[in-house]
C-alpha cells in the first residue's frame, strides 16, 4: 500500500470531473486500499479519489474510533434523503478549516463495494454527513 498526496485548495485539480468506474478490478482495489491508508494516516474519516488527483468516482470512509470499519463506495449515488442537520465539517484538502454545513440528516446511498457488488446503505448522523461531503467530490 502507499500514502498518496492529498491536494489542497485552491489546487484546480480538485475541480476535475471524476469519471465512473467501469469495472472494479485489482487496480481499483489497490487504489481504494491506498486511499484508505492515506485517510487513516491524515487522519480523517473520509476521502474521495479527486482529493488525491485520481479522477474516478471512488470514496473511502471510516467513522469508527478503532479504524476498523472501512466503507468503500464505488460510483456512489444518493437515492433518498430525509431531514436536515447542521454539522461542523472539516476537510483534508483545507487543513485546519472547519465550517458548519447544512445537509440531509439521513441518506440512502447506492454504490458498488470493493468486491464490485452493488449494495445500498441507509446512513444517518455523521456517516450520512460524511457520505454527502465525499460525494460532492465525485
Ligand atoms: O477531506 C475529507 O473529505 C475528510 C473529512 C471528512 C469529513 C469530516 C467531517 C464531516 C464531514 C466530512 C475529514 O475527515 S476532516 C478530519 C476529521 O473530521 C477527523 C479527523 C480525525 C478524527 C476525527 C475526525
Amino acid at each position: 500500500m502507499a500514502i498518496l498526496n492529498i491536494l489542497h485548495f485552491p489546487d484546480p485539480r480538485l475541480r476535475n470531473m471524476a469519471k465512473p468506474v467501469a469495472q472494479v478490478d485489482d487496480e481499483i482495489r489497490g487504489l481504494l486500499d491506498d486511499m484508505l491508508e492515506t485517510m487513516y494516516q491524515a487522519p480523517g474519516i473520509g476521502l474521495a479519489a479527486t482529493q488525491v488527483n485520481i479522477a474516478k468516482r471512488l470514496v473511502v470512509i471510516d467513522i469508527s474510533e478503532g479504524n476498523d470499519q472501512p466503507l468503500f463506495l464505488v460510483n456512489p449515488e444518493i437515492v433518498a434523503r430525509d431531514g436536515v442537520e447542521e454539522m461542523e465539517e472539516g476537510c483534508l484538502s483545507v487543513p485546519g478549516f472547519f465550517e458548519k454545513v447544512t445537509r440531509a440528516d439521513s441518506v440512502k446511498v447506492r454504490a458498488l463495494g470493493r468486491d464490485g457488488q452493488p449494495f445500498e446503505l441507509d446512513a444517518e448522523g455523521l456517516l450520512a454527513v460524511c457520505i454527502q461531503h465525499e460525494i460532492d467530490y465525485t
